[in-house]
């Protein structure tokens, strides 16, 4: 579609940038906070780049005042930021760390003090280590019960001024990484146990979302996905299929089962001819459809492109986790589909393709399937920063990202896709899981290394500038 002309972006729309606890919280065992699946993950050598800890991360626990003055200057709408549920229960359940709690008000009120609208991230992967150890965490049937807890505590707590919540941050990501690969905690390469966490996961999600409705009636709530549109390599028939397979495996799986609390036939299908569908018991599918989401949330990086697998074809590929470009590998599932590199795309050093129509593409189609409002709760460029002299950072090639994003939100909002606003991952630099701080994302800069101590001072990059201005004028300028 072309338009002659594009619509304005909704009033009220959030203008906003994301994070979570883990990447710059720090603090990791200050005021009573519990240790996280995390805080032990990255002590395992070779685990991290250049072994980077969340330890100290940007030291925002310490710092959050001067985070949210930056916010307030800048004039930003939203931000979203997640809870380290270790800090609110160190046990995962039990008592309350009252020191936790005081943590998150505070930095709520301040928000609210500058005009910013809090989005609530209420899992975003760091689970307290002490359900790991009992339990196996989102192995057990158990998490659901004390995730919801969890969950209804933060409503309780924050939800008379909280009106935007994230349930779970990209439940495909973590599942899969955890289970499957072995990048992220508990670091295990186990194909149907994934399939079994990751529908523990699905009905955490609608148990908590049910409750919310209770606590936060006039709130909104829904997961965060980290949707990669599929794209075909080419018209063959078989690559078409191929595509379609990645779209079924890689993304119905986990929306359909948000948005109407089903699984996509064809993937349980052929999950269940090879005994890896997941046990399910009475009452979970009428669960899963009790816990419908307000919106999408959708995390948007890139699109991945795809050609048929054979059956003794490609498996498990290379990860680019040292921004060294060209270094990942082709990865797929023998039989159903394989990546391929797109010839029409740029790609960033960490090998992550820079595709804005792919984001439009994917708003049209997650409309198209679920009729859901879309909240864009992650989208940025993870690059290296250089910091000039007289501290100027001139990262025109975000502005460049960032820009052409928008225009394609624009377009899709053009479309008629329904959106509620878009954070940009993220707002200062922070900890990148496997990739330490050399990847960064901020429009704030943080004087942060792998290496060495440093001061953490903050220095507003070129991108800052630019984002106020575009806020300044609800995207009329893009
Ligand atoms: C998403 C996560 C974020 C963030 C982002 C960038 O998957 O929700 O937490 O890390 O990706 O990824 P990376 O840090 O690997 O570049």
């Amino acid at each position: 579609m072309i338009h002659e002309k594009l619509k304005s972006f909704p009033k009220g729309f959030l203008w906003g940038s994301a994070s979570a606890a883990y990447q710059i919280e720090g603090a990791w065992n200050e005021d009573g906070k519990g240790v996280s699946n995390w805080d032990q993950f990255v002590r395992i050598p070779g685990k991290t780049f250049k072994a980077t800890t969340g330890d100290v991360a940007v030291d925002h626990y310490h710092r959050y005042q001067e985070d949210v003055r930056l916010m307030a200057e800048m004039g930003l709408k939203a931000y979203r930021f997640s809870v380290s549920w270790a800090r609110i229960y160190p046990k995962g359940k039990g008592e309350i760390n009252e020191k936790g709690i005081e943590f998150y008000h505070q930095l709520i009120n301040e928000l609210i003090k500058n005009k910013i609208e809090p989005i609530l991230t209420i899992y975003h992967w760091d689970l307290p280590q002490a359900l790991q150890d009992e339990y196996g965490g989102w192995e057990s049937r158990q998490i659901v019960e004390d995730f919801t807890n969890y969950a209804v505590t933060l409503y309780k707590q924050f939800g008379d001024r909280v009106k935007y919540w994230v349930s779970l941050n990209e439940q495909n990501i973590f599942t899969s990484m955890g289970y499957k690969t072995a990048q992220h905690p508990p670091g295990l390469k186990d194909e149907k146990l994934s399939y079994q966490v990751n529908h523990h996961a699905n009905l955490a999600n609608a148990s908590a979302i049910k409750e919310f409705r209770q606590y936060v009636p006039d709130g909104k709530i829904g997961p965060s996905f980290a949707y990669s549109p599929a794209y075909a390599a080419t018209s063959k028939p078989e690559d078409i299929l191929a595509a379609e397979n990645a779209e079924e495996f890689n993304s119905h799986w986990w929306m359909d089962v948000y948005a109407w609390g089903t699984y996509p036939e064809a993937a349980w299908n052929y999950l269940e001819e090879k005994g890896l569908t997941p046990k399910l018991e009475e009452g979970d599918l009428e669960l899963l459809k009790e816990g419908k989401p307000d919106f999408m949330g959708v995390n948007y990086y890139q699109t991945t492109t795809f050609e048929s697998n054979p059956l003794d074809g490609v498996s498990e590929g290379r990860m680019n986790t040292t921004g060294k470009k060209g270094t990942s590998g082709e990865r797929g599932i023998p039989g159903l589909f394989k990546t391929v590199k797109n010839e029409n795309l740029e790609r960033t050093n960490w090998d992550w393709n820079i595709d804005p129509t792919g984001l439009r593409i994917g708003l049209r189609r997650i409309t198209s399937r679920y009729q859901l409002p879309i909240l864009i709760s992650e989208n940025g460029l993870g690059e290296y920063d250089k910091l000039e002299e007289g501290d100027i950072v001139n990262d025109d090639y975000r502005i460049a990202y960032l820009q052409t994003h928008l225009k394609a939100v624009q377009e899709a909002i053009s479309d008629g896709v329904n959106m509620l606003g878009y954070c940009t991952w993220s707002f200062t630099d922070l900890l990148s899981w496997l990739n330490g701080f050399q990847k960064r994302y901020g429009f704030v800069y943080v004087n942060q290394y792998e290496e060495g101590e440093h001061d953490l001072r903050r220095i507003k990059k070129k991108s800052y500038f630019w984002y106020k201005d575009v806020i300044a004028q609800n995207g009329a300028n893009l």
